[in-house]
């Protein structure tokens, strides 16, 4: 039997919005449905621009990766369409693992050919003739639908020799994670694709000159690839209206923990985190919110101004990071949460360099003392955390040892915790 969905989107067939309009409205095993709701139409635009105007259109449109890092998408494909060396590959990092991110399995269950219509419209752009889907491996669900979506892409001429009749080649691999967090992070992606271990490169090079099997590579999040459809629909100066600065266009947010209205929920960029926290139904007991997930940090439910762009979150000290709002009350022990974030990173770490391997281990060591003395930390401890913490921050290779320690840093200057 097909797994259930067991995803809410509380806004699903609401007007106004962008990238989940689609989401609980139409069927997500009909091509058919996808082409009589607007699918199909950016490709074809995309075709009559030709790449350079595409990626023109992309980089005017302001796009900046949803995977958390908010690096330009312009940019990055223009970089790989400009690289000599080939194949040009794209790869989409659908290995959605950051704790609390339930994103992009909305969009690839609920419309999975978008992401397939993106990805194309993304290797046309950079020059690529093969994308890489790389899916978690915790969501079977996402693998039928996508399987199927490209299956029936291929079969009507969307994938292949011929892409549309414009004598362009491209198709997209599926590829299926097998539980690692560190293959979210983009080099070890990339081995995990070749066949190696799961480990980071160092970079640069950055993937751009030398990615998948040492060749250009653009790799995008699932969210960020399916921004393309409405820019190349609307137009880039519409998508850069909404909202400003390094944050245009509607952003998705994956709202847990203690609120009425759990679930992935569309806001144009420039909404507080008061007004996402109200639309959620935030229990009035709230004591917490975890922004950005386990690789983010916590602010107080009270930090309702907290505008949820990249500028924004950065100037209160914090990370929108991949979209993560994780509201806890006071019925939850947060020495527990913290040992359990604490955990996570160090089973997750994959042992490459010291500061790391060595830095999560100790960190849950003395998260667990504290835990045992039911949250009372002593001085030491929390001199020792900083310490370890600032050791992963500034010598971890990867993304994981460089935030493994903001939550519990967060937690100990912005809640107070221990205290
Ligand atoms: C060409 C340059 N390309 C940077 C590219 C680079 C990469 C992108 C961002 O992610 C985030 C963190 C958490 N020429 C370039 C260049 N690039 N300089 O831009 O690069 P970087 O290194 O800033 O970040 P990153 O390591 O890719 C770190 C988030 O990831 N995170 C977890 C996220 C989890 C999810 C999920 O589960 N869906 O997203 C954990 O740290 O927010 O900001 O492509 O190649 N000069
Ligand atoms: Fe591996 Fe951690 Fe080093 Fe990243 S920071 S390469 S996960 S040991």
């Amino acid at each position: 039997a097909e797994p259930s969905a067991g995803f809410a989107v509380p806004q699903a067939g609401q007007p106004g919005l962008t990238l989940l309009r689609r989401v609980g409205v139409v069927d997500p095993r009909s091509l058919d449905d996808y082409r009589r709701h607007g699918g199909y139409a950016a490709l074809r635009r995309a075709f009559a621009m030709g790449p350079a105007r595409v990626i023109r259109e992309v980089t005017d449109a302001g796009l900046v990766g949803r995977g958390g890092a908010a690096f330009p998408t312009g940019r990055k494909w223009g970089a790989t369409a400009a690289q000599p060396d080939h194949p040009h590959y794209l790869v989409c990092n659908a290995d959605e693992s950051e704790p609390g991110t339930f994103k992009d399995r909305v969009l690839m269950e609920g419309d999975p050919y978008s992401l397939v219509e993106a990805m194309t419209i993304a290797g046309y752009a950079v020059g690529a003739h093969k994308g890489y889907l790389y899916l978690r491996g915790e969501y079977p669900r996402s693998l039928t639908l996508l399987t199927h979506a490209i299956g029936q892409a291929r079969a009507r001429g969307l994938l292949g020799d011929d892409v549309l009749g414009q004598g362009y080649a491209f198709d997209i691999e599926v590829r299926r994670g097998a539980g690692a967090y560190i293959c979210g992070e983009e080099t070890a992606l990339f081995n995990s694709i070749e066949g190696r271990r799961g480990e980071p490169r160092s970079k640069p090079p950055f993937p751009v000159e030398e990615g998948l099997f040492g060749k250009p590579t653009a790799e995008n999040n699932v969210e960020t690839l399916v921004n393309v459809l409405p820019i190349l629909q609307e137009g880039a100066e519409h998508f850069a209206s909404i909202g400003g600065g390094l944050s245009t266009g509607p952003k998705l947010f994956c709202v847990s923990g203690s609120v009425g209205r759990p679930g992935v929920y569309e806001l144009p960029f420039g909404a507080t985190l008061g007004e996402l926290l109200d639309l959620a139904q935030a229990s009035p007991r709230a004591r917490a919110v975890l922004l950005g997930g386990a690789a983010g940090g916590f602010v107080r439910p009270d930090e309702r101004n907290i505008p949820l762009t990249f500028e924004g979150t950065r100037e209160a000290g914090t990370t929108l990071g991949s979209g993560v709002v994780l509201v806890l009350d006071d019925t939850v022990a947060l020495p527990r949460v913290l040992l359990r974030i604490a955990e996570f990173f160090r089973d997750e770490s994959c042992g490459q360099c010291v500061p790391c391997r060595i830095g999560t281990v100790r960190q849950e060591e003395a998260l667990r003392r504290i835990e045992g003395r039911t949250g009372a930390a002593a001085a030491d401890d929390v001199a020792l955390l900083r310490e370890v913490g600032r050791a992963m921050r500034d010598a971890s290779i990867c993304g994981l040892g460089q935030t493994a320690w903001n939550a519990v840093e967060s937690a100990i200057d912005r809640l107070g915790a221990y205290s």
